[in-house]
């Protein structure tokens, strides 16, 4: 460290520097991404509330109410009409906090002491580091041919230590919706808590349906649904650190308390003691701007380019692995494999995509900051390298 202070603007130039070693998400190199740049008017937002601290509420209490009314707007988008939640850090956290939640409930009222949790292949790694914090054994359940969950197998493997049932609304590789209908039936019947990962669906599903689009239920609307991640901070456009965790019951939230005996509130249940309230009244702010018809129209516009996108690649030869339910576009050439092409589309035009490991393909996630421009040049890179 330093012993002498050293001046404003000198600090600024390194860092400036040091930024341009990021890259930027306009530029439209960024393809992998489940996160965008946070919109204007959110990170103004965001500067005003830098110091809120939403983990002693007592003190901050206009910035806990807005929590409050945050959760029931997305609570009541996802057909609950008393949501009970947090904003949190992001998808990780939320995961984190509905196997808590289920955890917890089961071994206070079923005495499981070691607990399991169903999960489909595809489900986020989150789920693996909740797992190993709360000693839970994972039981994976197959997926079937369209890489979505197999019911069947889900049916299988639900034991008397069962503490959770988990399926994807909009998978982290491919961004499919599983069956979540016919697997709430199932943790319905079987008094299963059932978590419902909508971290990157959550914040499109329900305004395409808005819209007009045909997907199945996958909400508090199927009384099975205990819980559903949804983060502002991939499709909400909401500033980072930006999860969301809505509960159908308070008792989730209470299987979680811990006493917080000197804090203006006298339990605490999220993971997180001092939270950051900027991101959450950033996600408020932005629920109000757009409303259902501009987040409808931002979700539409990311499903055209979508289209554009796979038709393209079909066009050029390259093969699409699923017909995609969001905005993610899986897809392989022929020949190379699927880190050969990504480094090429690398060292061609800095293209950076990711590759997806089940199945193997490059994977393509339609952000807001990937124009039909960007769209373009890509598919142009992609033609010379075919
Ligand atoms: N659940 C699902 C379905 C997800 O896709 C993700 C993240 C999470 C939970 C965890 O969310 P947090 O990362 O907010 O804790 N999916 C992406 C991933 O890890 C996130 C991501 C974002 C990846 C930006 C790359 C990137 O540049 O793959």
């Amino acid at each position: 460290m330093n012993d002498l202070p050293i001046d404003k603007d000198e600090i600024l130039k390194e860092l400036d520097l040091i930024r341009d070693e990021d890259l930027k998400y306009c530029d439209g190199r960024i393809l992998g991404s489940m996160c965008t740049e946070a919109h204007p008017f959110a990170k103004e937002v965001y500067v005003k509330f830098l110091d809120s601290n939403l983990g002693d509420p007592g003190l901050f209490k206009g910035t806990k109410s807005v929590e409050d009314k945050t959760i029931e707007i997305i609570g009541k988008l996802l057909n609950l009409d008393n949501a009970y939640g947090n904003i949190v850090t992001g998808g990780t956290e939320a995961n984190i906090m509905a196997v808590r939640a289920a955890r917890n409930h089961a071994r206070n009222h079923k005495g499981i002491k070691n607990g399991e949790i169903i999960l489909p292949r595809s489900a986020h790694f989150s789920f693996k580091k909740a797992a190993d914090m709360m000693n839970l054994k994972i039981i994976e359940a197959d997926l079937d041919e369209n890489y979505r969950i197999d019911v069947s197998s889900v049916k299988e493997k639900i034991s008397e230590n069962t503490i959770a049932i988990v399926a994807i609304a909009g998978t982290t590789e491919l961004g499919l919706i599983d069956p979540i209908e016919e697997l709430s039936e199932i943790a319905y019947e079987n008094n299963i808590y059932f978590h419902v990962d909508a971290a990157f669906g959550g914040f499109s599903i329900p305004f395409l349906k808005n819209i007009g689009y045909d997907f199945p239920d996958f909400d508090f609307s199927l009384r099975g649904v205990s819980s559903i991640t949804v983060d502002p901070h991939k499709m909400g456009l909401a500033p980072i650190p930006a999860g969301g965790i809505i509960f159908r019951k308070k008792e989730y939230l209470e299987v979680m308390a811990v006493d917080s005996p000197y804090l203006t509130v006298k339990t605490q249940s999220t993971i997180v003691g001092t939270r950051l309230g900027a991101s959450t009244v950033a996600t408020y702010a932005l629920l109000k701007y757009f409303g259902k018809s501009g987040y409808s129209k931002m979700a539409n516009n990311l499903m055209e380019n979508t289209h554009f996108l796979k038709e393209s690649l079909e066009e050029i030869g390259y093969e699409i692995i699923v017909e995609p339910e969001l905005n993610i576009v899986a897809f392989n050439h022929p020949k190379k494999s699927p880190d050969q092409l990504s480094e090429e589309l690398e060292k061609i035009n800095g293209w950076k995509v990711s590759v997806a490991n089940c199945p193997k393909a490059i994977r393509i996630v339609l952000m807001n900051h990937v124009t039909k421009t960007h769209l373009k040049e890509f598919l142009k890179d992609l033609k010379e390298l075919f």
